[in-house]
């Protein structure tokens, strides 16, 4: 008795060719509707479902595969003599290989003008069902549903290479399709905010060559419809591949330059953390800004910039050394500049406000974390002057650049900043006073320190840091207010003749 392989295929790239290679390897192909048609016209002496299941399809099609003689055919234990007695008095032949992709339910949810009513048609029922029955069974049945794995059966056929691990090794395949394929389903069913609206599955991008470190194993995971503006969504156009670390700082840079979307606006940034954020009329003083707020650190660093990137900017970029260079654009010039380095990696991204729905996950030890993304904009019109001192009109400027910036910085994070660039950053201490010193003792050196304005990501909780702050020529400073020790740190600044103003929302970082 020949071998029996089913082919229900919504994909036919090269099914075709599959089903004529399995007619040589002396199977009988079995098939339904459009596949049959297919396989048919391409030459192939399949037959249809219906000869076997004695029914014909009904329901437009909703029903073409779900019926026992299939399901009895895929799922008897060959090794089981009742099982086999039983399909044999019901004249059943059992069904070696199932080959199988499922109704396109991502590609039609990704249709602009999708409707619910199409987006539930192509909610597949037979499809997984018949996969999962045969990935149950994979110890007696061959399952395939990666048009990509056609070539490799074939090969392990010939080569007397399909041994248990291979047949569970696409067992696991179908059970992380059909998954991922139920949690889209389920993903775009659910009207739900938070905490029910959130990613369930993700297909990998790409292994990468290693961690945060050599000896880390790693891979990159994206959402199945990601969103715009991502890193997921970049082009990459020139460049060694990503590394793990470099998709992580890249991801950081898109989230802050975020924040500056009026202007053109240049963010360096290195470990997470920005070392330059300068914002000007044109693309060059920004990069000049931004440069100039740290000219050491920003060497081997990532930088993102808001507008096409132009070939002054470009130049000035090429004379140090970048990992990663991320704009809207570039234009020929400009990109010819930049890729004589071979390993400098250029992206584009397109630009747009980061999605409002979108959640933030993080991993913990056996389990993870989801909340909703800071997308609070800080801007003077939403801070409370609580010293005697009135900040000045550019003082407020300031305030509100610095709040902006201060959101990115690894708690404690400190920055002191001007309206348009930032001077100094003090990341990531375990105490505030120090991460306070850290962002004074880099912008005292800068020619525009007196112009100074200091943020804090979250309360002082005792007046030290004003104290400190004052003490080196800061002459207005913003923190979100609300420790019990608030009011020292008001007396502190209205001692010292200093602005003190509450933003009123914290920005931890962690
Ligand atoms: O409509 S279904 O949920 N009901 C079924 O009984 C059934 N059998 C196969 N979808 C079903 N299929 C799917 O049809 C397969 O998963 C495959 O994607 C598609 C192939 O249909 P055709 O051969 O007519 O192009």
């Amino acid at each position: 008795m020949k071998k029996l392989a089913l082919l229900s295929v919504s994909d036919k790239t090269g099914i075709v060719d599959f089903a004529k290679q399995l007619e040589a390897r002396d199977y009988e192909v079995v098939s339904t509707g459009g596949t049959l048609k297919a396989l048919v016209d391409g030459g192939v002496k399949a037959i249809s479902v219906e000869k076997i299941t004695n029914f014909d399809e009904m329901l437009d099609g909703r029903v073409k595969t779900l019926h026992p003689r299939i399901h009895a055919g895929i799922l008897a234990r060959r090794d089981n003599e009742t099982h086999m007695q039983q399909i044999a008095d019901q004249g059943i032949n059992p069904i070696d290989l199932v080959c199988v992709n499922l109704y396109p339910f991502k590609e039609t949810i990704e249709k602009p003008s999708v409707t619910d009513e199409e987006a539930i048609e192509n909610i597949d029922i037979g499809g997984p069902s018949m996969l999962r029955a045969a990935a149950k069974n994979s110890q007696d049945v061959i399952v395939i549903t990666d048009v990509n794995d056609y070539a490799e059966f074939i090969k392990r056929y010939d080569a007397d290479q399909l041994d248990a691990d291979y047949h569970r090794h696409l067992a696991a395949k179908v059970f992380r399709h059909t998954a991922a394929y139920d949690a889209l389903i389920a993903q775009y069913l659910t009207k739900e905010e938070f905490p029910e609206k959130l990613t369930l599955t993700y297909e990998k991008v790409q292994d990468m060559r290693y961690g945060e470190n050599s000896h880390q194993k790693a891979a990159y995971y994206s959402e199945p419809i990601p969103e715009k503006y991502s890193l997921a969504n970049a082009k990459q156009l020139h460049g060694k591949e990503l590394s793990y670390n470099n998709v992580r700082d890249a991801d950081a840079a898109l989230r802050i330059i975020a924040e500056f979307p009026e202007q053109p606006a240049v963010v360096a940034l290195k470990h997470m953390n920005p070392c330059g954020i300068g914002t000007a009329d044109d693309l060059l003083s920004a990069w000049n800004l931004a440069y100039e707020s740290d000219p050491i650190s920003i060497f081997g660093g990532i930088i993102a910039l808001n507008r096409e990137v132009d070939l002054a900017t470009a130049e000035k970029m090429h004379a140090i050394f970048l990992e990663i260079v991320i704009a809207p654009s570039f234009t020929d010039e400009a990109y010819d500049v930049l890729a004589k380095k071979k390993n400098i990696r250029l992206l584009t991204v397109p630009f747009g406000p980061i999605d409002a729905k979108g959640k933030d996950e993080v991993s913990v030890l056996g389990g993870m974390l989801v909340q909703d993304r800071d997308l609070l904009h800080e801007t003077a019109a939403n801070f409370k002057v609580v010293s005697k001192v009135q900040p000045t009109a550019e003082q407020l400027k300031a305030l509100a650049f610095g709040q902006n910036a201060v959101k990115h910085v690894k708690s404690n994070a400190i920055v002191v900043t001007t309206a348009n660039q930032t001077l100094g950053v003090g990341a990531g201490q375990p105490n505030r006073i120090d991460s306070t010193k850290i962002a004074i003792e880099k912008a005292e050196t800068k020619p525009n320190y007196d112009q100074a304005i200091l943020a804090s990501d979250a309360f002082f909780p005792m007046d030290d840091c004003v104290e400190f702050a004052a003490k080196h020529g800061i002459k207005a400073i913003v923190e979100p207010g609300g420790s019990i020790k608030d009011q020292d740190s008001i007396a502190k600044a209205d001692e010292l003749g200093v602005a003190l103003v509450f933003s009123g929302a914290r920005h931890f970082k962690h």
